[in-house]
């Protein structure tokens, strides 16, 4: 065996022993040990000449959050019945600033999806170049079919527990699925009216309330720059381009239309009841109608079809449509190894995770095995907790930006976190190793920082 590939294997040893410790302390945590893998096994390579790190422990230090809360959310129905859901904070590491990530409600969040999603969230934030640590929250509370003071109840419950946890200066919520600006400005007033204090404490607020301007658009933005940037990289360009984009909501449409802006054609968009598509791409129009669709009446991704004409609705997912671009903008594991194979059969050239991991492991393997550009969650969603950054600056100075300057904060900042990929991610292949690049300099920062307070 060669002196490279014998100090392959070891690192490959290294991380397997890791791996197992992790799987082993955190049973039944299935997502949660995913995220860490994804990470760890480009971080066991970086720092395999880095004795630092090792001694110190650092990637033990980081896979455990530094505090899990999990409380109590008794709410009333309209029926007047007391239910009760179980809501959570993850603070997963504070090294860099305050934590900070959004609240999730959905009927599937539990422990090992908040962790999964504090843990990316640490090392997303650190790719901003912002002053904030990791950290995500939620509860298992289904939005869906609940009238408007049923939301109302239950938001205001679940922040008359969170508040004593958090704080402008110690943790910085925001919204994730099923918590949009309605839900903020719910949670808002009710921090407000228990602390007798106007602080920014949650971010994505009303633009009466301290709201930053280009938040609500930042994530789906600044993912779609993010894949522009990918593309020029690369000596192509996305004008022209077909790109199929999942689920419906503040990421998925926003993505959409920053799509049009350029040039590109968005062809489908999903929900959990299936997806629909338009062979001419979406117009604004139709774009605007599906975000009045979800938002504001509530209603489900099939009626589109009803509605226009040249929309089609189909059961399952948009990964057997085929397209140059996929932008999964859903959830969690929402591409599996077969959907990825169908998706570079039919000649898929990049796939940008706007969604937080929602490709799975063998997903990822096989577009990096078969060359697509593969744009890593943590760097190409971070627009969204970006522009919260900037939220939170605005808020502190008490001013307030304009659309013109946010939009080129925001543009900026997506080319910075792609440029630090591209530092890190050139493996001396033929493209960008996006994942390993956003892994190791979202890690440096956070490490580093651990590092310079000791054994803490
Ligand atoms: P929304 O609640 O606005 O929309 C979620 C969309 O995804 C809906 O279309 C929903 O369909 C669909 N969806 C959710 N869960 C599932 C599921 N289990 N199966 C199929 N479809 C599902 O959320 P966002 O757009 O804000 O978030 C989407 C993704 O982007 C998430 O992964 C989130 O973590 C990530 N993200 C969001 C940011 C933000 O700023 N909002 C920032 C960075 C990442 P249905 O209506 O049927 O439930
Ligand atoms: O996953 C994410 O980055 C978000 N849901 C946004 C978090 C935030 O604090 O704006």
């Amino acid at each position: 065996m060669s002196k490279l590939h014998a100090s392959e294997s070891k690192t490959q040893e290294y991380l397997d022993r890791y791996m197992e410790g992790v799987a082993k302390r955190n049973p039944g945590q299935p997502e949660f040990v995913q995220s860490v893998y994804e990470v760890a096994s480009s971080i066991f390579p970086y720092i395999a000449d880095k004795p630092k790190y090792h001694k110190l422990q650092i990637l033990e230090r980081m896979a455990e959050p530094e505090r899990v809360i999990s409380f109590r959310v008794p709410w009333t129905d309209d029926a007047g019945r007391i239910r009760t859901n179980r809501g959570w904070r993850i603070q997963f590491n504070s090294a860099i600033g305050p934590y900070k990530g959004g609240l999730r409600f959905h009927p599937s969040v539990n422990e090992s999806v908040l962790k999964f999603l504090g843990f990316e969230q640490t090392f997303k934030n650190s790719l901003t170049g912002l002053p904030m640590g990791g950290g995500k929250g939620g509860a298992n509370f289904n939005p869906k079919g609940k009238s408007d003071l049923e939301i109302m109840r239950f938001c205001q419950s679940f922040m008359t527990e969170l508040y004593r946890h958090i704080g402008p200066d110690t943790d910085v919520p925001a919204g994730d699925i099923g918590v949009g600006g309605r839900e903020i400005g719910f949670m808002f007033g009710q921090y407000k009216r228990i602390r007798n204090e106007f602080v920014g404490v949650l971010t994505g607020k009303g633009l009466e309330f301290g709201g930053s301007k280009m938040r609500t658009e930042a994530t789906g933005y600044g993912a779609i720059f993010f894949m522009r940037n990918m593309l020029a990289q690369h000596k192509d360009t996305i004008e022209g381009k077909t790109v199929l984009i999942s689920g419906s909501g503040n990421v998925a449409t926003h993505a959409a239309e920053k799509c049009l802006h350029l040039g590109a054609k968005p062809l489908t968009m999903s929900d959990s009841g299936g997806f629909i598509h338009c062979k001419d791409g979406f117009t604004q129009e139709q774009i605007d109608w599906i975000k009045d669709l979800k938002n504001v009446r509530r209603g489900r991704i099939s009626e589109a079809a009803d509605h226009f004409e040249n929309i089609s609705f189909h059961e399952g997912r948009p990964w057997s449509v085929a397209g140059d671009c996929a932008v999964p903008s859903a959830t969690q594991n929402e591409i599996n190894a077969e959907e990825a194979a169908m998706l570079i059969k039919n000649g898929v050239k990049v796939v940008a995770e706007a969604a937080n991991m929602p490709c799975e492991q063998a997903a990822v393997e096989a577009f990096l095995e078969a060359d697509v550009l593969f744009g890593p969650a943590k760097a190409v969603n971070a627009g969204g907790v970006g522009v919260s950054g900037l939220e939170m600056s605005q808020n502190s100075a008490r001013i307030a930006w304009d659309n013109e300057q946010l939009k080129t904060l925001l543009e900026n900042m997506m080319k910075e976190i792609h440029d630090s990929c591209v530092k890190f991610g050139d493996t001396g292949g033929k493209n960008t190793n996006y994942l390993q690049g956003a892994n190791i300099a979202g890690f440096v920062k956070v490490a580093d920082a651990m590092i310079a307070y000791g054994h803490v």
